[in-house]
């Protein structure tokens, strides 16, 4: 047996992997003997399709920070392992975009582009496949501050947006060491929502809206020692990712003081908890809104009771149930929900998703 890092890595995956669909040991020892082989004789490995995903699906339901877990085993797996050419890149990433975007019936859905070899590596330099942009001006942020870096990175490499506050940033793509290249998100592929209040008339007047999305393409995926720099993935939102951060925070959208106007509250008084009413409200738009376009949104009170019920069935199936207490509460009235009033084991199991170096800086 040989004793790499990597082989020991893929050991515990396909230990476990073949466990839990239901294969022999037989089948196992088969596999790992092949393994080993193309370790030996390649320095590395490729996994099969049904092994991509199954770890693609175990690395969601790893995901300490999650509060979506419920629906692990429902992620659309996406096989791009052979493309190569930034080109084709993007192209199978609007593939992935459309599909999931699904006219707003959202589809749960990652796509894997071919792994991390030494100094071969695929990178999306984005954060998410769509962000608004954010421009440093003299009367202050235009957009998203949140994207200010990112946005003088794509303006450096010849990008120009409109500045407004929401621009749509290009995506822009990375192979191995060549120059990165963007592409403007093409017409129409990108769903957005104009935020409208059921009861607040006026609220369309602040112009707010957002996009219905969120595809993080910034993390690794690692499975059994292998590591997937580029691998796009998305769910739905959480009403309060945007109603209560988003737009809400001061270092964001900053939105809070303009719904408490429009709603007519005192802002000179903590007291008048101006701030708790109006993100309230601003949180009854946005959940309203995405509802009202036909876009898949949760609220933070339905997530944590499906997070509850995600934990009775790692526990039922006899697994580590492992989380973020910190993150999994939600960011407003966290102790409504269930998930407030107990805690959690923040072991990081793999397969896993991860954090990587910001490509540019
Ligand atoms: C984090 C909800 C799907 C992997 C989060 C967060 C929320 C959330 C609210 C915390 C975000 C924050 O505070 O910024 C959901 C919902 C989903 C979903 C409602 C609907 C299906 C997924 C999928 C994956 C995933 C499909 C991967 C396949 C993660 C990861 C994090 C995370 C890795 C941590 C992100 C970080 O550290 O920045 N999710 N999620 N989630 N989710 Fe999910
Ligand atoms: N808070 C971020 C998105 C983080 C991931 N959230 C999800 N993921 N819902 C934001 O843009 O507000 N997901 O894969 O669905």
């Amino acid at each position: 047996m040989i004793a790499t890092e990597l082989y020991k890595e893929a050991e515990q995956f396909i230990a476990d992997c073949y466990i839990e669909l239901g294969k022999t040991e037989t089948e196992a020892k088969q596999r790992l003997a092949e393994i080993e082989q193309s370790i030996v004789k390649t320095g590395s490995y490729e996994h099969t399709m049904e092994e991509l995903r199954h770890g693609a699906r175990v690395a969601w339901r790893n995901s300490n920070r999650c509060i979506g877990r419920l629906f692990w085993q429902s992620l659309e797996v996406r096989d791009a392992r052979s493309l190569h050419k930034t080109d084709e890149i993007a192209e199978s990433i609007f593939n992935h975009m459309k599909y999931a975007t699904n006219d707003g019936r959202i589809r749960p859905t990652i796509t894997v582009f071919a792994p991390q070899q030494g100094e071969k590596r695929i990178r999306i330099w984005n954060h998410q496949l769509v962000r608004y942009a954010g421009y440093d001006t003299e009367m202050g942020v235009v957009g998203d501050p949140a994207s200010v870096a990112f946005t003088r990175v794509c303006t450096t490499l010849g990008w120009q947006g409109a500045r407004t506050a929401f621009d749509i940033l290009p995506l822009v793509i990375q192979v191995n060491n060549e120059p990165p290249r963007w592409y403007e998100l093409p017409e129409g592929l990108v769903k957005e929502v104009p935020l409208s209040h059921p009861e607040i008339a006026n609220f369309e007047e602040l112009n707010l809206q957002w996009y219905a999305v969120p595809f993080i393409s910034d993390m690794m995926l690692e499975i059994g020692g292998i590591t997937y720099s580029a691998a796009p993935f998305n769910g739905w939102y959480m009403g309060t990712e945007i109603g209560a951060r988003n737009l809400a925070d001061i270092g964001r959208y900053n939105q809070l003081p303009n719904v408490a106007k429009l709603m007519g509250l005192d802002t000179t008084t903590n007291t008048s908890l101006w701030k708790d009413r109006a993100m309230t409200e601003l949180n009854v738009a946005v959940i309203h809104s995405y509802k009202k376009h036909g876009v898949s949104i949760v609220d933070h009170h339905t997530a944590a009771e499906q997070f509850m019920r995600f934990t009775q069935q790692e526990q039922n199936n006899g697994r580590q149930l492992t989380g973020n207490w910190s993150w999994l509460i939600p960011p407003m009235s966290p102790s409504t929900t269930p998930v407030w009033h107990r805690g959690f084991d923040n072991t990081e199991l793999k397969p896993t998703y991860r954090y990587q170096k910001l490509p540019y800086v």
